[in-house]
């Protein structure tokens, strides 16, 4: 089980650093690829209808800024989960790609996730939720992160409290 990390640019990529980090943290296996909706559209349909699948893809992330048309082009060529993350650029920030990403119309659902830092590492996130519903060893694994990350904010909340006491 692989996940896909497209992106229409490579200048989008070091926003999707943690992105990338995020699944391997999990032990997931990413093909990352530079395929833009617009730029290359023959090899977009090439790599979700056929090379994707045959390698293994199971979900696909699709990340692209200003006119972000891939996640829904991805949509529009599968029936695989498809993860749309807008990417924050100038000169609008990020709310022209979010509302071309997540205004999709009734039929072709693209699960898109926000803007900024946090946007690139829920779309990994619920990546492994959906591999999890497969496989139990992710599905331990997740349910380890989530009882790390309570441990983590429990641990920055004594130390705040301790500082401000
Ligand atoms: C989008 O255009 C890409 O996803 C990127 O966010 C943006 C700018 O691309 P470049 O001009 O930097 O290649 O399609």
């Amino acid at each position: 089980m692989k996940v896909a990390l497209m992106m229409g640019s490579d200048s989008d990529y070091p926003r999707l650093e943690e992105c990338a980090a995020t699944l391997k943290e999990f032990g997931v296996e990413v093909i990352t690829r530079v395929l833009s909706a617009h730029r290359t559209p023959d090899d977009v349909v090439q790599f979700v209808e056929t090379e994707g699948p045959e390698a293994g893809v199971r979900v696909f992330l699709c990340a692209a800024g200003g006119a972000a048309h891939l996640a829904g082009v991805v949509a529009a060529h599968t029936s695989l989960p498809v993860i749309g993350i807008p990417m924050d650029n100038p000169p609008i920030g990020g709310l022209d790609a979010l509302l071309s990403t997540v205004q999709m119309p009734g039929g072709v659902p693209v699960a898109t996730v926000g803007t900024g830092r946090g946007g690139p590492i829920n779309a990994a996130l619920l990546a492994v939720r959906i591999l999890a519903l497969g496989n139990d060893d992710l599905a331990t694994r997740l349910a380890e992160f989530r009882t790390s990350q309570v441990e983590k904010v429990h641990a920055k909340d004594a130390a705040l409290r301790a500082k401000l006491d």
